[in-house]
């Protein structure tokens, strides 16, 4: 945030803030995939900040970055957050850009806009930029990838001496890539080439399963295998995530029920993205499934992650609360990464919380990570929320894990996600 003070000699200085930063951009990025729109990422270095520091003093270096970052925020319109994430650099973003193809035009104006001198103290401090840009969805699907992106693209601009550079290269390439990854997972879910995988959750004061987590496998024709980290973003990207959810609601109640005619009445647990969730068609997505398989809604949980549920709380618990009033369960995903905080804590409509599996596996090792688990158990308890642990390694955790009171566990220690054939021959073995 900036934290500055106008009486021209005074210290000015705007503090960096690259997480705050980051998080932003993630949120932006996502409402930009699930409405559809494009927005760049423009990062602006300050050429020659050491030189101007030791000319006329560190107050004057802070106070050109913080002028800069002010005058980058009046420029140009839609800009929506504009952040100093490097001594030198402010980051930009702009949201629901019309026409790609005119961010050159923009570029350009804001190298006019900073051209006029800083006045710090009766002096004009010339400021030289370079401007490195990169657009959602084109260039990157992901916060992370379009920020490499824009800083390759400032690198670029410095090393060649532009005032600014555009991702290029991977332009063409992955606009299309897109579409081959959409038209090659609508085959998928046509050919059968998805499945889903179950690992089982363990009630830790029996030691019996009592769910599982349905977790999605893509089979390539080659015999290969992708994990959802790679697909799920680029599906949400290009628009197939709602039919990606509504396959795994559907299969995993399917194969849930036929588990039911066997007598093996297992929960399952199913990850939902944040496309799906926004979508007011998902509840009947859910209700119509639970019909279709005859599965009692109980049996149901859907996983949301934390962060996710923090990037839009009041229509997330909007829509939550209407699907825990089908009977279905809600369970905040990877909780203690999303930052939600304690005031909307009291509030989420939520039936369980899964304790982020880096807190779980590093336990044995890191005694903060150990308290932070025992704090979350502590808090989810006091609000009634049941609490699972997931990525258990060994007896250990699971050990420490049982004393703090932990009801319900996951992790390959105790069962590795199995494909159903498996699952149902591990079931009816042990506990049949
Ligand atoms: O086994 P694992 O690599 O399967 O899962 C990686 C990540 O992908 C996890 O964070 C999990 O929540 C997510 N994931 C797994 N299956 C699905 C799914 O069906 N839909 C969505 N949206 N995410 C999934
Ligand atoms: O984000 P989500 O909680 O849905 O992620 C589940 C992921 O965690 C899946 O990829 C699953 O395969 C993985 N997983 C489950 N148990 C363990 C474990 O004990 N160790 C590790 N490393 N990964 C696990
Ligand atoms: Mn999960």
């Amino acid at each position: 945030m900036i934290s500055s003070s106008d009486t021209g000699s005074a210290m000015m200085t705007t503090a960096i803030n690259w997480h705050g930063f980051v998080k932003d951009l993630r949120a932006h990025t996502q409402s930009a995939a699930a409405l559809n729109s494009v927005l760049a990422l423009i990062i602006v270095e300050v050429r020659q900040l050491g030189i101007c520091n030791s000319l006329w003093g560190f107050d004057a270096g802070e106070f050109v970055v913080d002028d800069v970052k002010k005058r980058l925020g009046a420029m140009l319109k839609n800009v929506v957050t504009a952040e100093r994430i490097a001594p030198a650099r402010i980051a930009v973003i702009i949201r629901d850009i019309a026409i790609p193809e005119l961010l050159s035009v923009s570029a350009q104006k804001i190298i006019n806009g900073l051209s006029k001198p800083v006045v710090f103290r009766g002096e004009a401090i010339k400021v030289d930029v370079s401007l490195g840009i990169a657009i959602f969805p084109q260039h990157g699907v992901s916060a992370e990838s379009l920020l490499c992106e824009a800083e390759l693209a400032l690198d670029s601009a410095v090393s060649r001496a532009c005032s600014f550079h555009i991702t290029d290269s991977p332009y063409a390439d992955k606009y299309s890539a897109l579409f081959r990854v959409h038209d090659n997972l609508q085959q998928a879910i046509a050919n059968e080439n998805l499945g889903l995988n179950y690992q089982p959750k363990f009630d830790l004061k029996t030691r019996l399963p009592v769910a599982s987590e349905a977790l999605m496998r893509w089979h390539l024709p080659d015999g290969g295998r992708v994990r959802p980290e790679e697909f799920i973003a680029v599906a949400e990207a290009s628009g197939i995530i709602e039919q990606l959810t509504d396959w795994a609601i559907n299969t995993a109640l399917r194969e849930i029920a036929e588990l039911n005619d066997l007598n093996l009445k297992m929960g399952v647990a199913v990850n939902v993205s944040a496309t799906s969730l926004y979508d007011p068609a998902f509840i009947l997505t859910v209700e119509s499934a639970l019909a279709i398989w005859g599965v009692p809604p109980q049996l149901l949980t859907l996983e949301i992650t934390e962060t996710l549920l923090m990037q839009n709380p009041r229509l997330c618990f909007a829509h939550l609360s209407r699907l825990r009033d089908l009977g279905v369960k809600v369970s905040i995903d990877d909780f203690g990464t999303g930052f939600s905080s304690l005031s909307y804590f009291k509030t989420i409509p939520a039936d369980e919380i899964k304790i982020d599996q880096s807190f779980v596996k590093s336990m044995e090792k890191n005694s903060d990570d150990e308290k932070i688990v025992e704090s979350i158990i502590g808090l989810a308890h006091n609000f009634g929320h049941q609490v699972v642990a997931e990525g258990i390694e060994s007896s250990e955790t699971l050990h420490k894990l049982q004393a703090m009171g932990c009801d319900i566990g996951q992790g390959y220690f105790l069962a590795k996600p199995m494909a159903m054939d498996k699952y149902r021959h591990w079931l009816i073995a042990e506990y049949g």
